[in-house]
């Protein structure tokens, strides 16, 4: 591992900052997080990430925010090991992939899950809009995963070695288990045999301990909890204790 010269701000709860996470694991470059729920990010968070969202990378030589422009650096920073494919039609496809789970996976199982079942609850003390939530479980959902299953490879990896590509598809599956959707194996089992075989890379289970901390830890203890269960968490924050809405 290199010295840990890079900070990443944003929850081990969000699929995004998941996703940078395992590039960083993968690519074995140290880093420290200040895991801040966006929510609760002061004025100072508002200066690094305008759209108040999570994660934003810093290191020695650029803070920028958003996943795939993060991941993008990182592979040109750290080459090895690869996380794009170098031919230009795999590279495409590719970058469709993690285009396609970052904006249609992000609006079902975030903004439509995950934000119904947690965020309204344990943000905003608000309770889940029901049609809203059995739209997303009996149509919504389906429909990506009827997708996948057409996508997903029959054995390893989408294109050969693992790619940010599996990383971000496979990182929102653990916000769909966080509010007990699961795939099921008998109408997808391509896709449900394939997402289980990127979860279980060393990279993404080391993530989990500290994942299932924060769901059983009030969001003002997050960072507390992270410090003594032994999490690599920055000194600083750009966090504060009240929750405010994103422009
Ligand atoms: N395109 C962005 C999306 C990031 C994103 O939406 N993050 C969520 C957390 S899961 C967030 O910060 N939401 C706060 C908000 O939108 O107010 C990326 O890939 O980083």
């Amino acid at each position: 591992m290199t010295e840990a010269a890079t900070t990443i701000v944003g929850s081990y709860l969000s699929p995004y900052v998941r996703k940078v996470l395992v590039c960083l694991e993968l690519k074995r470059v140290a880093y420290r997080i200040d895991p801040i729920v966006p929510f609760y990010g002061g004025d100072e968070f508002a200066g690094i990430s305008p759209l108040r969202r999570v994660p934003v990378l810093i290191d020695d030589a650029v803070t920028v925010s958003d996943s795939s422009v993060i991941c993008e650096y990182l592979d040109e920073r750290y080459p090895e090991p690869r996380l794009f494919p170098q031919e230009p039609a795999q590279r495409a496809r590719a970058r469709w992939l993690e285009e396609f789970a970052d904006t249609r996976m992000g609006e079902v199982i975030i903004w439509r899950l995950f934000n119904q079942l947690v965020i309204r609850r344990f943000v905003w003390g608000e309770k889940p809009d029901e049609a809203i939530l059995a739209k997303a479980r009996d149509e919504e959902f389906p429909a990506i995963l009827d997708y996948l299953e057409r996508e997903a490879p029959a054995a390893g990896f989408l294109f050969g070695n693992v790619a940010v590509a599996d990383i971000a598809l496979a990182a929102f599956f653990r916000n769909a288990a966080f509010v007990k959707y699961a795939i099921d194996s008998t109408k997808w089992p391509q896709t449900a045999a394939y997402v289980g075989r990127v979860l279980d890379l060393e990279s993404f289970r080391r993530l989990r301990p500290f994942e299932e901390l924060l769901l059983r830890t009030p969001i003002t203890k997050h960072r507390a909890a992270l410090i003594e269960a032994g999490a690599p968490v920055s000194e600083e924050t750009v966090g504060t204790e009240v929750p405010r809405r994103a422009p």
